[in-house]
């Protein structure tokens, strides 16, 4: 063996440790901290594993980026959206005055809120970005009730691990961990841009999860959720994007 090759094959050698070393430290980091993901089994699971693992570890409590007025996208891109059924319609022609969001699961104080209950809470605003996995995004301002001060008026018990969140468009359910359901981002979003929420953006209630791609910021929000299991939801996998092949968490 020459010098060269010695030296590159040493050099290999201990590359390959170092890197075998660091993921049996990455993987006792995400045991200690129960970073498993509910979508960690099949094929893709270590992948997700470690993606999830990793951002948690290192930017559980980041902001998604914010910006400025200027910067709010003249013609925001609404998605296309299935028809919407008849109880839909039903609210709608009322103005959605008895649109009403529940909160129940891992709470004290389970509740029933229309929009105008929501409202009483502190408003916040947030210019961000909504990102679909499909390529677009768009620049808006969101402006609604974070849903840390609803959890925390509800009496959120400290078991709670995650926060299922249905639409009532029945295709549409996910689930966020407690790092984005406590996150001062995620609103329970009312108003868009200054004037109501279009029903084209999700109106009357979306949950806007701005650290995550589109999908995750569900339209049309009737109930929620909190759990310290996601076993007993859909297929076991946190929402419905996992069950159509999509990633549980999509960190942005
Ligand atoms: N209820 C419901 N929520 C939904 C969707 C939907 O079809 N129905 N589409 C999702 C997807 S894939 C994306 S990218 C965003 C699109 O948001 P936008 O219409 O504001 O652009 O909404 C998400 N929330
Ligand atoms: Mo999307």
């Amino acid at each position: 063996m020459s010098k060269i090759s010695r030296r590159k094959f040493i050099t290999a050698g201990l590359a390959a440790s170092a890197g075998l070393s660091g993921l049996t430290a990455a993987a006792g980091l995400v045991r200690r901290y129960q970073l498993i993901p509910p979508d960690s089994g099949g094929f893709w699971g270590p992948g997700e594993t470690l993606t999830y693992g990793a951002q948690r570890l290192l930017t559980r409590h980041s902001l998604a980026r914010e910006f400025p007025s200027s910067m709010i996208s003249q013609v925001p891109f609404a998605n296309e959206i299935a028809p919407l059924n008849d109880s839909f319609q039903r609210l709608q022609a009322r103005g959605f005055l008895d649109w009403r969001v529940s909160f129940e699961g891992l709470v004290e104080r389970p509740a029933s809120l229309s929009l105008s209950d929501l409202k009483v809470f502190p408003v916040r605003s947030q210019i961000t970005e909504v990102v679909c996995e499909e390529g677009w995004s768009y620049i808006a301002e969101w402006i609604g009730t974070p849903l840390v001060d609803v959890l925390n008026a509800c009496g959120l018990l400290p078991q709670a691990r995650y926060v299922v969140y249905f639409s009532i468009q029945p295709d549409w359910w996910e689930s966020i961990d407690m790092a984005d359901a406590l996150h001062p981002q995620t609103l329970l979003t009312w108003a868009m841009n200054g004037g109501d929420l279009p029903v084209s953006f999700g109106g009357p209630l979306r949950l806007r999860v701005p650290r995550q791609l589109g999908y995750k910021s569900v339209k049309f929000i009737t109930r929620l959720i909190a759990t310290d299991s996601l076993k007993g939801f859909g297929k076991g996998l946190g929402s419905a994007s996992p069950e159509g092949g999509y990633a549980w968490y999509a960190g942005i």
